[in-house]
């Protein structure tokens, strides 16, 4: 998502850099094709003209008055117009003094809901909380069990209508508290029933259980695929529930980004977290200002070093740290450090974030299966060869290969890797710059 508008913002800045002074009509022209760019990217009308009004006033009443370059104010205030425009601030979620704080999830069929009640289930799992999901989508048949399969997998509880009972959305609702307050759950988390279109039917489901429920937050989850239409849906779901956030999904589609960039502004409620992919890690806070620094071209340097604390061990990391400057680094700590990276996610989604890189690079597959073929390897070696791996002869070599399904050829192209990065290692702890092993890096 967004990268047509970004690549529109990257042409529109470096054109701009080569100017010296502003004038009236080189600000006239920057904001015709930043409004143009932000049209093309599906953004409202309404939203645009609003933003381009606001980098009009600011970019010609600014003129000269600040140590920045031209092009550089430009762009701190295209940035900082597009924050405001994305809501300003990172949203939260409103918790209960008094628990189980309650969280509705409503929305559209097939825009995300099952799955963001698992992603938020994790997320809140992560930060210490009990959650409590809960399956009030009695529409469809196999929706239950999608959040059981779920709840399995992320070792959450399901509550669900009693096998053979004749339960209602609300009856379930009705029940959920009770049954949070049974297990002792802090944060209940309801997945409802969605429909093709925003229907009168689906509306009443919705008040009803929402009337339950008194939820202490009511989310919608938007599919970002839906563009301009994304924002007729809010509107009714609000006048109809009363949102107080949104979850927007599938953001890793080629979704041109605009009802990201029109929400806040249109409805007035901010997106809390963002669905960047299948999978229940692939769920993160959204950051107005993060966002707007990856539309603009500056990449997301903080969403991923804010990933790698929460990823890294810092026990196992202080650890490591211990046996390196004793200059002891073993096979053991190059599978431990893989790992934790690992950990960080899918590497393909870590290197779109990071920012200066190449487009090809970007776009160029992350052998992931690489790296399960090393850990493979490493895990075949016995404890002694993971510290000692001078030890690997000949057929200890076979033998690691035979444990590891793969070649002795693999076995010592990994053996030379691991050397190489021990002898940087060891520079490090030593205090030297360190030489490092890929040419060209
Ligand atoms: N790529 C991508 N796919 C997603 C994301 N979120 C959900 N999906 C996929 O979208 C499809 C629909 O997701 P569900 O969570 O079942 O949607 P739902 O709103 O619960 O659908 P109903 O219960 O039928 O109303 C599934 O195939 C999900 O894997 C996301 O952030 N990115
Ligand atoms: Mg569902």
């Amino acid at each position: 998502m967004f990268d047509a508008l970004s690549e529109r913002f990257e042409g529109i800045f470096s054109r701009l850099r080569s100017r010296g002074r502003l004038s009236e009509r080189d600000v006239a022209e920057v904001t015709r094709e930043i409004r143009l760019a932000l049209l093309e990217a599906d953004v409202n009308v309404r939203v645009v003209k609003d933003l381009v009004g606001r980098v009009k006033d600011r970019a010609s009443g600014a003129e000269g008055s600040a140590s920045l370059s031209p092009a550089q104010q430009v762009v701190k205030i295209v940035n900082e117009e597009l924050v405001a425009t994305l809501g300003g601030v990172t949203g939260k979620l409103t918790m209960s003094s008094q628990p189980p704080t309650v969280v509705m999830l409503a929305g559209l069929q097939g825009s995300g809901k099952t799955t963001a009640a698992g992603k938020l289930a994790r997320h809140l799992k992560s930060q210490g909380l009990g959650v409590l999901l809960v399956a009030a989508d009695l529409q469809r048949p196999a929706a239950v069990e999608q959040l059981r399969v779920l709840g399995r997998r992320l070792d959450v509880p399901v509550f669900s209508a009693p096998e053979g009972a004749r339960w209602r959305a609300v009856d379930v609702a009705a029940a959920a508290r009770e049954e949070a307050a049974r297990l002792g759950r802090n944060v209940v988390v309801v997945d409802t029933a969605g429909r093709l279109q925003v229907d009168a039917d689906l509306m009443d489901e919705l008040r009803q259980v929402r009337e339950v429920l008194a939820p202490h937050n009511t989310l919608l989850v938007v599919d970002a695929m839906t563009g301009q239409e994304a924002v007729n849906v809010a509107v009714a779901f609000d006048e109809a529930v009363s949102l107080d956030g949104v979850i927007l999904t599938k953001i890793d589609g080629d979704a041109r980004g605009g009802a990201a960039l029109s929400v806040k502004e249109v409805v007035g409620r901010p997106i809390l977290f963002v669905g960047t992919g299948e999978k229940p890690e692939d769920f993160e806070p959204f950051h107005p200002d993060r966002m707007a620094g990856r539309i603009l071209g500056m990449g997301d340097v903080l969403t991923l070093i804010e990933k790698a604390e929460s990823a890294f061990d810092e026990e196992q990391v202080r650890e490591t740290e211990q046996r390196l400057r004793k200059g002891q680094f073993t096979l053991d700590d190059f599978l431990d450090q893989m790992r934790q990276v690992r950990k960080m996610g899918p590497l393909q989604n870590l290197v779109k974030m990071m920012p200066g890189l190449p487009k090809e690079l970007k776009s160029a597959q992350v052998d992931e299966s690489e790296l399960a073929r090393v850990e493979a390897i490493i895990c075949s070696m016995t404890p002694r060869e993971r510290r000692e791996p001078s030890l690997i002869n000949g057929s200890r070599r076979l033998r690691i290969a035979r444990g590891s399904g793969t070649t002795t050829a693999d076995v010592n192209a990994l053996l030379k890797q691991f050397k190489m990065v021990q002898q940087m290692m060891r520079s490090v702890a030593k205090g030297k710059k360190p030489r490092l092993p890929v040419p060209g890096m």
